[in-house]
Order: C-alpha cells, then sequence, then structure tokens
C-alpha cells in the first residue's frame, strides 16, 4: 500500500496511529482516534522520559458525557453497599484526613497497540500511545475500606465515576463501572488517586480523583471516580460481563476459528496483569542516520509483574542480542529508560529490536497475540532504519 510513512519505513511504519492532531483543554497537540467518546493518542516523542507530562497524556473514555467541570463544594466520594458505615467524603477530608501515599505507575489501556493485531480487530486502532507514566499521589484504597469497615459477605468492590452516556443499546451500560475481588493483591497497592505528576489531575484524565491500579490495565483506573460499591455478589454489568473478557488461555492467546466456535471461555481482563513490554522511542528512522557515526538508542520498558530486570537490544531483526543499560529505577511499576549506544557495520537497511524480561522471568514473545478483543499485544518491537552517507 502506498501510505506515506511518517515514523520510518520498515515492518511497524506507524508507532502511533495515523490521526490529526488536536487540541483539548489542558492538553498539548495529541492523536485524535475518535471524538465520541473521546481516544487521544500520545506521541512517540513523549516517552522519551520517564515520566509523561500530564498534558501529553492519553486519554480514553467510553461514553461521550464527560465533565468539564467538578465542584468540590459539593462532590462526594461515596462508598457504600455492603459496609459497616457508609461514606460520603469531601475533597477536603480525603486529603487532610487519610495519609497520601505516592507511587509511580504505567496507565496502559488494554488495547494499545492494537492495530497490530492479524487478522485485524474491531475497536479502537490504537498505536503504541496509549500508555503513559505518572506518579500518582492519593489516599489507600484500603484505608477507605477500613473506615467504612467491610462487612462479611463482601466478594467485589465496584467502582463507578461521573461520566455517562448511551452505551450499547439495551445492555444498560450508561455508566461505566468496574469491578475487582475483594481479596485481589493488586488492591493493595491501589490509591484513590488527587494527584498526577504532583498537580491536580487534567479533567480528561479523572478529576478531582481516579483509582489507580498499579499493574493492571487501565480500565480499571476509574476516573471522576465518585462510587465505591461492596458487593455481595459479582458483577454482571456489561463492562464486567460482555466488555474486556480475553480468553482463559495461556497468555490470552486464540484463533479466530476458536472464537468463532462460540466456546470459547472467556476471563476479565483483570485476571491478569498487564505483560512485560518495550518500546524504542530514537531513532524513530525519520531521517537517515549518517554512517561511521554511534547513535545513541533510547526507549522505554514496563511490566504488570514486577520490575523490568533486563532489556536486550538487537541490530539484526531479533537474531543476536545484547542487553542495553537500564536508567533509574523508579519502582517496580514504572517505565524505566533504557539506552544503548549502537554502532552501525555498514551502510544500508537495518532493522533494530527490542526485548524485556521483568523480575517474574516473563520475557517478551516474538509471536504475535490474537484474540477478539484486540488485547495484550506484547510482542518483541521493531524499528527498521537507513544508514548511509550524509546527505
Ligand atoms: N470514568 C471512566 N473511567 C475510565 C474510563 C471511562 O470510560 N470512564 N475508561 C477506562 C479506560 S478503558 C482506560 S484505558 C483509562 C484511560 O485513562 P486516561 O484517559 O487517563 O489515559 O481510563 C479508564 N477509566
Ligand atoms: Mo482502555
Amino acid at each position: 500500500m502506498g501510505l506515506p510513512s511518517f515514523t520510518g519505513p520498515g515492518p511497524n511504519p506507524y508507532w502511533n496511529g495515523v490521526n490529526p492532531f488536536v487540541s483539548y483543554p489542558q492538553k498539548l497537540p495529541l492523536l485524535r482516534m475518535t471524538d465520541r467518546g473521546i481516544q487521544l493518542e500520545t506521541p512517540r516523542p513523549y516517552f522519551l522520559t520517564p515520566f509523561t507530562p500530564n498534558a501529553a497524556f492519553y486519554v480514553r473514555y467510553h461514553l461521550d458525557l464527560i465533565p468539564n467541570a467538578v465542584d468540590l463544594s459539593t462532590w462526594r466520594l461515596n462508598l457504600e453497599g455492603n459496609v459497616e458505615r457508609p461514606l460520603q467524603l469531601g475533597f477536603d477530608e480525603l486529603v487532610k484526613n487519610f495519609k497520601a501515599v505516592s507511587v509511580a505507575a504505567v496507565n496502559q489501556c488494554s488495547g494499545n497497540s492494537r492495530s497490530r493485531f492479524q487478522p485485524r480487530v474491531s475497536g479502537a486502532q490504537w498505536g503504541n500511545g496509549g500508555m503513559g507514566n505518572a506518579r500518582w499521589t492519593g489516599v489507600r484504597l484500603r484505608e477507605l475500606l477500613a473506615s467504612a469497615g467491610m462487612k462479611s459477605g463482601t466478594v467485589q468492590l465496584q467502582f463507578q465515576g461521573l461520566d455517562r452516556g448511551p452505551g450499547p443499546e439495551g445492555k444498560g451500560a450508561d455508566a461505566v463501572m468496574k469491578s475487582l475481588d475483594l481479596t485481589d493483591p493488586a488492591l493493595d497497592d491501589a490509591l484513590v488517586a488527587y494527584l498526577m505528576n504532583d498537580e491536580p489531575l487534567p479533567m480528561l484524565n479523572g478529576f478531582p480523583v481516579r483509582l489507580v491500579v498499579p499493574g493492571k490495565f487501565g480500565v480499571y483506573w476509574i476516573k471522576h471516580l465518585t462510587w465505591i460499591r461492596a458487593l455481595t455478589k459479582e458483577d454482571t454489568n456489561y463492562w464486567m460481563a460482555t466488555a474486556y473478557r480475553i480468553p482463559d488461555t495461556p497468555k490470552g492467546n486464540t484463533t479466530p476459528a476458536e472464537a468463532a466456535s462460540g466456546t470459547l471461555k472467556t476471563v476479565s481482563i483483570g485476571h491478569v496483569r498487564m505483560p512485560v513490554r518495550s518500546f524504542i522511542v530514537v531513532p524513530d528512522g525519520s531521517s537517515k542516520l549518517p554512517s561511521g557515526l554511534p547513535v545513541r538508542v533510547q526507549g522505554i520498558a514496563f511490566s504488570g509483574d514486577g520490575s523490568v530486570v533486563k532489556v536486550e537490544f538487537s541490530e539484526d531483526d531479533g537474531r543476536s542480542w545484547v542487553e542495553a543499560a537500564l536508567d533509574a529505577d523508579h519502582g517496580p511499576h514504572s517505565f524505566r529508560i533504557w539506552e544503548h549506544t549502537w554502532r552501525p557495520s555498514r551502510a544500508g537497511t537495518h532493522v533494530i529490536a527490542v526485548r524485556a524480561t521483568d523480575a517474574k522471568g516473563n520475557v517478551q514473545p516474538d509471536a504475535p497475540v490474537w484474540n477478539p478483543g484486540g488485547y495484550l499485544w506484547n510482542r518483541v518491537e521493531r524499528q527498521a532504519l537507513i544508514v548511509g552517507a550524509a546527505s
């Protein structure tokens, strides 16, 4: 196909989706995939730093009636359902009466990189910019739960924000509600966050507070969080029982034939943590690299399953690997910058590649995943580059 490439030649030419830059309030120009609900991708160069600037942080909504202001004098965080003492906490109470805790954590959409799927699947065709890392500050979810007092019989906690809108017809889906098991260890790390990179959350990223669940996909990170409900039965609302399901198979992998058979057993994507990933940020292939000079290759790596312990670089399309250097460690849930000085042996086209290993020993595979939702992409990333005489 004759589409022009703006991120260089080669096997993965479009690092970001090919979409127009648009400016939304409190945001730098980002790449607009859809506008109802709003979905904006973060452009590649913003991944040169371990913390994604708030103004460049990606945006994803399912519904289109999103708040563009929240009055903090009347807003309350409600803890309700199967609790001893239902709570209605004002913003100041939340900030002043509970201990502030910070964590660096990656928020990644489950559909990040969905446009790579072969055969193609429906859903937003994300490039790689459906992710970001921030330092989140707020109150421990467990501390709030203790303050409300969980009654016995609570099986799940349901989270809901202020946005509304007609969801899929007839499914009772006009508010996004996501639930996690009360016993899920990920909840021990969860925060109700009111600061993002030490500033109030941008409206589009969930002002005044959002749930932060380090290690889990972004869909659980409910924005404009206003209701936390203790449930005595497993949540069967549309956003749990129908949407965001993955095959109950190793790595969530299946085939189109199995998916079409109607017999595929699925689980909620909350059952898994984000698989280990790494990315090449520079060089991006947009210009020819002068021959004879060393090339500084840099990118990010992260995993939902513990720290990244190793990043490897390949100069020959994944045939041989050398270890790259890791920069500062901002904690197990954060982006970690990696870098490598590459000395191309010859002029011509090269395909470089990167792969990461996490603390649990998970290594990025070179085989693509496939499932009908377009989730869990984490294959080895490549970049084609041309080395030649400067011109
Ligand atoms: N209230 C609310 N929270 C939400 C969503 C939503 O539609 N409404 N989308 C979720 C999904 S699918 C993702 S990937 C993340 C995206 O977070 P961001 O928009 O701050 O980047 O928000 C999550 N939280
Ligand atoms: Mo998402």
